[in-house]
């Protein structure tokens, strides 16, 4: 097992490999669920920024813009890429290393790509862990692009403080399925590919709905911004609005964040626990058969 004090040191003294080389054991389970302490603790509370939308919407041409907006205020940025291919088919995580080019060579911007590998909710299982391993070294913004679907718009939410969804001009009748998702989600609402025709007219529409859903939302509707990721058009406005999101989150903010991130590790230990326990099998075994149901068996794991 690899000595995470000593890698924590070197990545906390600004050596990139040895931060490739952490995320690397993060991504594989080298450093066991039970070492992950000091990683969080490394932490400076950097701003955990999701950008979500369907594929193609051009998530990963606004990162690489928004990277050179906040490059301009001085910030050093880390990015996660999040792909939902296998490792094996690799092209879309090519398409995205080529679109965040502009910033090879920057000392102070760290691109890392994570295929999701199909888990659940389209992020990668240590997704949490490499933007704590991001955070320990130093970047702030941490931005976390991942393919817009369903679940995994929940999922970038539940990790994120500030969720961007971004969207094309050409949704047309699918806005009334994606506002459902939207209000659930978005802190703010992105219409990038505003060169094309349509644009102002669909960030009006967007707008309008989102004014008209109220009542049942718990919280206001999200800002629509339009940009053109190629040109950087609309892209300073948006690094504001997304650092504004930031500066007037609320308490009840930081404990839902607080109380994610100890969701996450509750479930991380118990996994650990239960599957690391003796037991396990005979446990397997038994709900296999059903001579137990899995919350018995679970209980019987981690008492
Ligand atoms: N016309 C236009 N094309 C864009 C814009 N932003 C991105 N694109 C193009 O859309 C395609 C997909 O972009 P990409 O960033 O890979 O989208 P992603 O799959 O959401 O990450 C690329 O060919 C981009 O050059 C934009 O604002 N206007
Ligand atoms: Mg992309």
């Amino acid at each position: 097992v690899p000595d995470l004090a000593a890698r924590l040191r070197d990545v906390e003294a600004g050596d990139r490999r040895a931060l490739a080389r952490l995320l690397t054991e993060l991504e594989n389970g080298d450093l066991g669920a039970d070492a992950l302490g000091p990683l969080f603790a490394a932490g400076h509370d950097a701003h955990l920024v999701g950008i979500t939308g369907p594929p193609g919407s051009g998530k990963s041409t606004l990162v690489n813009a928004l990277v050179k907006a906040w490059r301009e205020e001085g910030r050093r940025v880390g990015v996660i890429a999040i792909d939902p291919s296998s490792p094996l088919t690799g092209g879309a995580i090519m398409g995205d290393r080529i679109r965040m080019m502009d910033h090879a060579g920057d000392p102070d911007v760290f691109v890392r790509s994570m295929a999701s590998r199909g888990a659940l909710g389209g992020l990668a299982a240590a997704t949490w862990l490499a933007a704590a391993a991001l955070d320990a070294a130093g970047y702030d913004p941490v931005i976390i692009e991942t393919v817009g679907a369903g679940q995994a718009e929940v999922e970038i939410a539940s990790l994120a403080e500030t969720t961007v969804v971004v969207e094309v001009p050409e949704m047309g009748d699918e806005v009334q399925a994606i506002k459902a998702g939207l209000l659930e989600v978005a802190d703010l609402i992105v219409v990038n590919k505003s060169d094309r025709p349509g644009a102002d007219r669909a960030a009006r529409q967007l707008k309008a709905m989102l004014s008209t859903a109220g009542g049942r939302a718990a919280r206001p509707a999200p800002p629509v911004v339009q940009t053109t990721a190629t040109s950087g058009e609309g892209v300073a406005a948006l690094r504001e609005m997304i650092d504004q999101h930031r500066a007037q989150r609320t308490d009840a903010q930081v404990r839902e964040r607080a109380a994610n991130l100890l969701r996450r590790a509750v479930a991380s230990r118990a996994q650990l626990r239960a599957a690391g326990s003796d037991d396990w099998e005979s446990a397997v075994a038994a709900v296999a058969d059903r001579t137990e149901d899995p919350f018995a068996a679970a209980d019987r794991l981690l008492g």
